[in-house]
């Protein structure tokens, strides 16, 4: 058997950047998907002979590992039965639910349970073959958050980043989850654990005290080693971010614009664009949003052809019941209010159960007068500042739920509480009547905040705060 490569940065994560695509002679293809994370990683990864480690999406399938534009894919399998217990069921089911603060009822089942330590262990196993020695590993997310502890166990001479990109909430939430302790200790594994707000990284350390009674003063936690002294682990915010100057040039395009033209034109040239865009998940308010505008309509505050939203729901998730569920509240609620206020010529909403590449977001981005993101919990919400950064031209409102990660830093936005339907309706038409100088003000103040912080800026803050750890571990 031939030895495996070496490398010497690592990415571990739930997916590979790739999706499988059959060609026109039947046979299979591995098309790289447009990710903000593999965009933000390629050059750090082409720089450090850096390989992915991930699953594929497909079931019982794990090629040979192989290259696509310059990085080294390497798939981890899952059979049919382990993308049920695992993904579907244990993080999709019991731990997203539970992180979003409980929106949805999480389910706690020992099988799922099991089969998330089966498959964290191969992901760990896997990265432990090919990391190169002393090298960095960087694994992500809510999937995968034993990974750091059984890589450690494996390789201590490994660097261990941990990335977490949804919520981590508060001890009385956190404490319901049957394997608390477990999953604090996989994290801890790490050298640096990195979250998407500073009050997410709060309740890492503060879960941290209550259950293993660490020292854990922000940002640092210190892990006895057994024999008297101490590892240290930094645990702290790293807001992600998106690619910004990507984003720009695709708003830049004469054809992407022509497209917004386009889009406006089809929806009859209203006075206000608003506009959704999520993935269909019970956490993004979609519902919320659905009632404030349709309280809009039914009050006389908005009119059909004024007005109009479009909502882009791009399917998730759909075999876990949840997500079954909210689609057939959302689209009786769109059939509902179209039903009420459509005429033959205007739609109420457009709603839109579909991907859609990315120019044609750019294109809505640059159509939309208003962007509605009214998550009732969100890691971050790259959506937000995606709009921001397609706004070339300084106007367009954005609309934000305090309860988006995003709303830390973009705080020139509109922010709101989506549970207040009352103080939602407000600043939708506030939003809509808003004045061109007050847009611009905002607009510009929120475009510089998203050019500080892009996704090279937060990868390589991630890479070099790992790098300072690792020295200091390493110095002691
Ligand atoms: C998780 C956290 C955190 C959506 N529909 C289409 C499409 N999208 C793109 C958006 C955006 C991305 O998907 C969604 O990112 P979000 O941040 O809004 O939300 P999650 O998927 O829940 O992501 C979140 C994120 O991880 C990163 O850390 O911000 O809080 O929950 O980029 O544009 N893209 C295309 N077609 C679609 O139809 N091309």
């Amino acid at each position: 058997m031939t030895e495996p490569q070496l490398y010497d940065l690592v990415v571990v994560a739930n997916r590979l950047p790739v999706d499988r695509q059959t060609a026109a002679d039947g046979s299979i293809v591995w098309a790289r998907s447009p990710g903000g994370l593999v965009t933000a990683l390629e050059p750090v990864m082409a720089a450090a002979e850096g390989a992915w480690v991930g699953w594929v999406g497909a079931p019982d399938t794990a090629p040979e590992p192989f290259d696509v534009d310059g990085i080294r894919l390497v798939p981890v399998p899952l059979s049919a039965a382990e993308i049920e217990l695992y993904y579907e069921g244990f993080s999709n089911d019991t731990l997203w639910p539970l992180y979003h603060d409980v929106i949805a009822e999480p389910s706690f089942h020992r099988e799922w349970w099991d089969a998330y330590t089966t498959v964290n262990q191969r992901f760990a196993d896997a990265a432990a073959r090919i990391a190169a020695p002393s090298a960095t590993v960087w694994v992500h997310d809510y999937q995968l958050q034993l990974v750091p502890r059984m890589l450690r166990e494996a390789r201590p001479d490994l660097t261990i980043g941990y990335f977490h990109h949804i919520p981590f909430p508060p001890y009385g939430i956190y404490a319901q989850l049957p394997w608390r302790r477990q999953v604090v200790e996989g994290l801890l594994g790490a050298d640096v654990i990195g979250f998407q707000r500073v009050a997410d990284a709060g309740n890492f350390s503060r879960a941290v005290r209550r259950l293993l009674g660490f020292a854990a003063k922000s940002p640092e936690i210190r892990v006895p080693d057994g024999a008297g002294s101490h590892r240290s682990v930094v645990a702290k915010a790293f807001p992600i971010s998106i690619d910004v100057e990507g984003y720009e040039q695709l708003a830049e395009r004469p054809e992407v614009q022509e497209r917004a033209r386009q889009i406006r034109a089809g929806l009859g040239d209203p006075d206000t664009v608003f506009l959704g865009v999520d993935r269909l998940d019970y956490t993004k308010g979609i519902r919320h949003r659905l009632k404030a505008f349709g309280e809009l309509l039914d009050e006389g505050t908005l009119r059909v052809g004024d007005a109009v939203l479009v909502q882009v729901a791009s399917p998730s998730r759909e075999r876990v019941a949840a997500y079954m569920q909210l689609r057939d509240e959302i689209e009786l609620t769109v059939g509902r209010l179209n039903g009420t206020h459509a005429t033959i010529s205007h739609s109420a909403i457009a709603y839109l159960h579909h991907g859609y590449p990315r120019e044609e977001m750019v294109a809505l981005y640059l159509a939309a007068d208003v962007m509605l993101v009214t998550a009732l919990r969100d890691g971050m919400n790259l959506v937000a500042k995606e709009y921001v950064a397609c706004r070339l031209r300084n106007d367009g409102v954005l609309v934000l739920s305090e309860f988006a990660g995003a709303a830390d830093e973009l705080k020139n936005a509109l922010l709101i509480n989506p549970h207040d339907i009352e103080g939602l309706k407000e600043a939708m038409v506030t939003a809509a009547r808003m004045p061109r100088r007050e847009q611009t003000t905002r607009m510009r103040a929120l475009r510089r905040r998203v050019h500080d912080n892009d996704v090279a800026h937060w990868s390589t803050t991630f890479l070099d705060t790992l790098r300072h750890a690792s020295h200091q571990s390493s110095a002691r």
